[in-house]
């Protein structure tokens, strides 16, 4: 899971980098080659401790998302664009982006506005894209129709100014465009990055209104105060964290807003060497679940073990689990539920 943070220039990028990897800005970042900055955050998870607790595993491994930070380009950049368009290529393949609007003292533009101007880069770039294609396409013989039929369907939608998640494309549309990595259909998340005093405030109706229209969520971050957290110990941070009204430190909202926003799911592989909790869409089959652990053990999956956490929580051992009649043998098409604790059989 891959996060792309991204918006114009000055607006805090770097800051809300820091405050959730803890990784601090360093001088010189980047070269016009290697522009990304990789950070993880590894997802705190009480369901994973008790498993590794319970089951005394010598490692625990948990779920970890990365976010990317990017270093400026100052010769592609406009003075006030809404995006550095070098940036482009580099968030094709990203699984998500965060959009940072500033809302500190000095640097506040207005939420929805920005993010539009923001969201319309990725429409262009998309429509360009798109268009470049069909030329192609135009020119080439043999039986392209379909793709064409899909590629006018899209470019028409874009014209709007409309980003492609919000347009319905059938299952072969979407393999069509598999290769794509099309910008405005990656699942965005507003970051208003404010001063501390505004890390709780509600967001105003019309701008409530004018993301949700868009189906993008919103989350509120105070950068610079959650950066400087990562120089307290953990009851120095409990103690700050409490006087700005924060029940959480920003990465761990930042989680479960990406979790919802995204539909994931947490399961867990469990035993004595490691207690290993992976990230899954809602919806994904057993069989692609044993693909994120190892693509041999989808190769030869032959049939996973399931136990729901609340029901080994409850037994505290597999012995238990199995006496109890909680552990189901269940096939590659079972939709993997959140927590569901697997052992995959499998044969290479
Ligand atoms: N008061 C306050 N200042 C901030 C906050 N976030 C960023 N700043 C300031 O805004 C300036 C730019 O911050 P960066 O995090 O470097 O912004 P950026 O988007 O990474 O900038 P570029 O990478 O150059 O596009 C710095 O002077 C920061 O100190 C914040 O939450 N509060
Ligand atoms: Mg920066």
């Amino acid at each position: 899971m891959k996060s792309g943070i991204i918006g114009a220039r000055g607006v805090g990028k770097t800051t809300v980098f820091h405050a959730l990897t803890g990784l601090a800005p360093v001088a010189g970042q980047g070269d016009a080659k290697n522009r990304a900055r990789p950070g993880q955050i590894k997802v705190a998870d009480p369901r994973l401790d008790f498993l590794e607790i319970t089951y005394g595993s010598k490692k625990k491994i948990p779920v970890e998302l990365t976010m990317l930070d990017f270093a400026p380009n100052p010769k592609e950049q406009k003075e006030g664009a809404a995006l550095d368009a070098s940036l482009l290529p580099l968030i094709r393949d990203v699984d998500a982006l965060l959009i940072v609007v500033p809302e500190f003292a000095g640097r506040a533009m207005p939420l929805a506005a920005t993010v539009e101007s923001v969201e319309g880069e990725l429409v262009f770039a998309d429509f360009d894209q798109a268009e470049r294609r069909l030329e192609r396409l135009k020119k080439e013989k043999g039986p392209i129709d379909f793709e064409r039929g899909a590629l006018e369907k899209c470019l028409k939608w874009l014209e709007q100014g409309r980003p492609l998640r919000a347009l319905e494309l059938t299952a072969q549309e979407l393999q069509a465009f598999a290769s794509f990595g099309f910008l405005s259909r990656k699942p965005v998340l507003a970051v208003a990055n404010c001063d501390a005093d505004r890390a709780t405030a509600e967001l105003s109706a019309a701008d409530r209104a004018a993301l949700e229209a868009r189906g993008l969520d919103v989350f509120r971050l105070a950068g610079a105060f959650e950066s400087e957290l990562w120089e307290l110990d953990a009851a120095g941070q409990a103690e700050m964290l409490q006087a700005a009204g924060l029940a959480q430190p920003a990465r761990d909202r930042l989680i479960t807003a990406l979790y919802r926003h995204l539909g994931l799911l947490t399961f867990y592989t469990a035993g004595e060497p490691e207690a290993h909790a992976w990230s899954l869409h809602r919806g994904d089959s057993a069989l692609e679940a044993a693909a994120r652990i190892h693509s041999d053990i989808a190769r030869g999956f032959i049939r996973a073990e399931v136990v729901a956490y609340a029901d080994f929580a409850a037994l505290r051992s597999d012995a238990k689990v199995k006496e109890a009649g909680k552990l189901r043998l269940e096939g590659r098409d079972y939709v993997m539920q959140d927590g569901d604790i697997i052992h995959i059989r499998f044969k290479v």
